[in-house]
């Protein structure tokens, strides 16, 4: 998979080569390229930003010089091409799924009050564009999305995590929430790990990971039990 990110602040984008991601790059799994917008502005100022149309407060990204950088990032290679924005689309586990199976991502960042609509308008002309949103809260700009959006797509990649059970047993995958872990010592501040899971009983185990991840997703997250289609539920799982 090729990435592709158009931003003002490239370093933001640093955390991208570290760790899981990194070695993902350096095994050639995925290719990252990180572009500045500014070195497709023309003046002395480099002024990506100009005030709204309309009044009010904040800067809008003007269209010039968001349609040259992404003409020359995009090239001729087909792509989707990405805009994380409070108003967008919420971006879930599913988005991440259907994106690991691209080609080619190219996210274009905005910062201030976003960019001049026509770019997206524009380019939707041509090419899939998503304008998504990673949670009900506001960022300064789209750049932390980013990072967190490629990295719940790029683990999904075969070959970038150690172990593809690990991608298969995530929280979501099965539409609840993952119950609690344990490890050694059998005894920590007081605190016994279950004993049904140094049972051996692999059934017992099951039953007790799926009965806890239940009672979580009821306690936590109660939108997602609601949403689950009938046949997801057993006949076990309804005391929840
Ligand atoms: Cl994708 N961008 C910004 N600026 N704020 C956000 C967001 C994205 N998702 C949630 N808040």
């Amino acid at each position: 998979m090729r990435i592709d990110v158009v931003t003002i602040f490239p370093g933001y984008l640093a955390p991208l080569r570290e760790a899981l991601l990194g070695r993902a790059i350096e095994a050639g799994l995925v290719e990252l390229g990180v572009h500045d917008l500014r070195d497709w502005t023309h003046d002395v100022h480099q002024a990506v930003d100009d005030s709204p149309y309309g009044g009010g407060p904040g800067m809008v990204m003007r269209p010039q010089v968001w349609g040259e950088a992404l003409d020359a990032v995009l090239g001729d290679a087909p792509a989707r091409l990405v805009v994380p924005t409070p108003a967008g689309r919420p971006f879930t586990q599913a988005t991440a799924q259907a994106w690991a199976g691209e080609e080619r991502l190219v996210f274009a960042c905005g910062r201030y009050e976003g960019i001049d609509q026509r770019v997206v308008d524009a380019y939707a002309q041509r090419m899939p564009v998503d304008e998504v949103s990673i949670g009900d809260y506001v960022l300064v700009g789209g750049e932390v999305a980013v990072l967190v959006m490629v990295e719940a797509v790029v683990r999904l990649l075969p070959g970038v995590l150690g172990n593809p059970v690990s991608a298969q047993e995530d929280s979501f995958s099965d539409g609840l929430l993952e119950g609690p872990a344990y490890t050694r010592p059998v005894s920590w501040r007081g605190l016994d790990v279950p004993d049904v899971l140094r049972s051996g009983n692999h059934a017992a185990i099951a039953r007790w990971r799926r009965d806890r991840a239940l009672e979580r997703t009821a306690a936590r997250r109660p939108d997602l039990l609601d949403a689950l289609p009938d046949h997801a539920l057993d006949r076990t799982d309804r005391a929840f």
